[in-house]
């Protein structure tokens, strides 16, 4: 009897009790070509977590206390970094070099990005690492917002700068997304029920603001990182701006189906077509 009361003891110890993990993540810069709704496809440069291209960065979603062990592989023949913000710079990465380096995380949200120009961060190299506080068992959704002008991007792989007095995007994507592949992202796709919070992280990697405008719900903004004293306001429209992010929650008061979109209307189009861009609905369970 005793032998069963320790070793249930055991099971419980080991049950409730959360250590932080130590995790390997290698990340690997290859270019590529992102495919459209339309099958066009535009040169892109991303940060890959298998060995192979990837069309958009990661999402990286840790706990806080995790201990990360991070290579970075540049797998491009050009010149690369990866740095987050008051966290961890890698400084250059030759081609076909890498570096590891070890950090221990906090929770947060952050971008991660080539830090060695604003043309590498445009072509793809910018994501988002959210770092979970311990115990939130909330559901999350992420969108990852970015702009593509088709010919800015065969400048830019070819070595050109970004002149934004002439910019002028043609498509706009979720989480590399555009079309019904939007819909069919479990990332960004939201599902929710009457009653039960769910949250949404938006960033945004592109060049021009994103006013995303929600039907049906009001949402509050329980951080954002470009003017912390609008943390806490509810309502129905929240500006993102460039390398900026909005964490908004939610408990919805009615069953439905209600869109969510750019209030900035160009940016719902894509290749001169409406609403193949940032376009979603979220679907409200009872
Ligand atoms: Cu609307």
């Amino acid at each position: 009897m005793m032998k069963f009361l320790s070793i249930s003891f055991l099971f419980l110890f080991l049950t409730f009790n959360v250590y932080s993990a130590n995790i390997d993540l290698r990340l690997e810069i290859f270019s590529g070509n992102l495919s459209m709704f339309d099958n066009s496809t535009i040169p892109v440069l991303t940060y890959s977590d298998s060995s192979t291209f990837s069309p958009s960065s990661p999402i990286l979603i840790f706990e806080d206390g995790d201990v990360l062990t991070l290579k970075v592989v540049n797998s491009d023949a050009n010149v690369h970094g990866f740095k987050i913000d008051g966290l961890i710079d890698m400084g250059s990465i030759a081609a076909g070099d890498s570096v590891t380096q070890a950090i221990t995380l906090s929770a947060g949200i952050y971008k991660y990005y080539d830090p060695s120009s604003l043309e590498n961060q445009y072509l793809g190299l910018s994501g988002l690492m959210h770092v979970k506080g311990t115990g939130d068992l909330a559901p999350y959704y992420y969108w990852n917002l970015r702009e593509h002008e088709p010919f800015l991007n065969i400048s830019v792989s070819g070595g050109g700068s970004i002149d934004q007095t002439l910019y002028s995007p043609k498509y706009y994507t979720i989480n590399g997304n555009s079309g019904d592949a939007i819909d069919n992202d479990a990332q960004a796709k939201i599902y929710g029920n009457v009653n039960s919070e769910f949250r949404l992280i938006i960033m945004n990697h592109g060049l021009s603001i994103h006013s995303m405008h929600f039907h049906g719900y009001h949402l509050q903004i329980l951080d954002n990182s470009k003017n912390p004293s609008h943390n806490g306001r509810e309502k129905d429209t929240f500006p993102v701006y460039p390398g900026h992010y909005q964490l908004l929650s939610t408990t919805p008061d009615k069953p439905g189906e209600y869109p969510i979109h750019d209030h900035n209307l160009i940016a719902v189009t894509g290749g001169g077509q409406y609403h193949t861009g940032m376009i979603t609905t979220m679907l409200i369970a009872p």
